[in-house]
């Protein structure tokens, strides 16, 4: 429990923690390539590696209303007799959604996490042709205070492990941690109340993700990375401004290809919208324009996550709500995909923004 009541010396643990972070990134470069293969796209409900165009509504913002789901297969028109569409309501207003893949097939699963006096994790299969959806698993786990936004794979096996934080009376904060894999449970303590919890990321490139936190320190977003087995701080990095209105900071991801998550910050207050990539291993960071910002007369883009061209970098994108399309700058050739989807006010699915946990 390293973070409680460090408050004072902030600065000093940066200086120590940022040169003991960069010399294990270094140390164990040579795992990259792991991490790519183990890893499937963000919202890739085939297994292609590529992201697929998924909106989301809800006919009624009211308790218990079902999500409604639209997915058009990426690319949305291949050869002949590929491409597909899905429009399903799975789960509903007031549970979380936390799509991603818990069975290690490299194929999305639908998963929503439902609060409640025992939480459960429902996880289901992707619908295949016209069938309905059969409901996979339910994982009983959490309770209704816990936070769920920080799922990962944190033993490694390629398979997300279902996750939640909770905030104990003196302040620290424990993860409770099952494997989806062998259904071993984990407890390690890592960051303090009032920080927020991200999902997991592998900064450190051997295919097994750190826990992530996030804090306001001065006005800077910044991240605390811990090892998942430990709770040992591995590597600290302020990035972008913690005001949601300026910037919208995404959990980390590997925008620049080399197995190992970025820190991106997307500055919506201006126009176009400037995407703030870091690379904490090399410190190198990027600033792409790309996407309307706050304009008169129109409302902002929203950015999203994922690997539309499918070559395992995360691609800057967002998504267009008064025209319904999708804008990609893809990763691989720096080119532009566009795709019309969606209708009324649909918005895209994507992964949760940071959320500060609220004492
Ligand atoms: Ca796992
Ligand atoms: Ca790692
Ligand atoms: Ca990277
Ligand atoms: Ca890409």
């Amino acid at each position: 429990m390293f973070l409680k009541n460090q408050k004072e010396n902030t600065f000093a643990s940066l200086t120590l923690f940022s040169v003991f972070g960069l010399a294990i990134i270094v140390l164990w470069a040579a795992n990259a390539a792991v991490a790519q293969t183990n890893k499937g796209a963000y919202l890739d409900f085939t297994g292609d590696g590529k992201t697929d165009w998924v909106t989301i509504s809800a006919l009624l913002n009211t308790p218990g209303h079902p999500f409604r789901w639209k997915v058009l297969g990426n690319p949305a028109s291949p050869v002949s007799n590929e491409a597909f569409i899905r429009i399903f309501d799975y789960g509903s207003i007031g549970d979380i959604i936390l799509a991603g893949d818990y069975t290690g097939d490299r194929k999305t699963d639908l998963t929503v996490w439902r609060p409640g006096s025992q939480s459960i994790f429902y996880s289901a299969q992707f619908p295949s042709g016209t069938g309905g959806i059969m409901l996979d698993r339910a994982v009983p786990w959490g309770t209704q205070t816990d936070g769920s936004f920080a799922q990962g794979d944190y033993d490694g096996d390629g398979k997300l492990d279902y996750t939640v934080t909770r905030r104990n009376a003196d302040g620290s904060v424990t993860w409770y941690i099952l494997s989806s894999g062998t259904n071993v449970m984990k407890a390690v303590d890592f960051g303090f109340s009032g920080l927020g919890a991200s999902p997991g990321a592998d900064f450190t490139g051997d295919g097994r993700d750190e826990l992530v936190v996030t804090a306001n320190v001065n006005g800077g977003l910044t991240y605390y990375i811990g090892d998942a087995v430990t709770g040992e701080l591995v590597l600290i990095r302020q990035w972008g401004f913690s005001n949601s209105f300026i910037d919208r900071s995404f959990p980390p991801a590997d925008y620049t290809g080399d197995g190992k998550a970025d820190l991106v910050a997307v500055r919506q207050n201006v126009n176009p919208l400037v995407w703030y990539i870091l690379d904490p291993a090399t410190n190198t960071a990027t600033a792409t324009m790309f996407g309307f910002g706050q304009r008169q007369g129109g409302s902002r883009d929203q950015p999203i996550r994922g690997d539309y061209d499918g070559d395992g970098r995360q691609d800057i994108a967002v998504y267009r709500g008064n025209t319904h399309t999708f804008y990609v700058l893809r990763s691989s050739d720096g080119g532009i995909t566009t795709q019309p989807w969606g209708e009324g006010e649909d918005s895209a699915l994507s992964i949760p923004y940071f959320v500060f946990i609220v004492d």
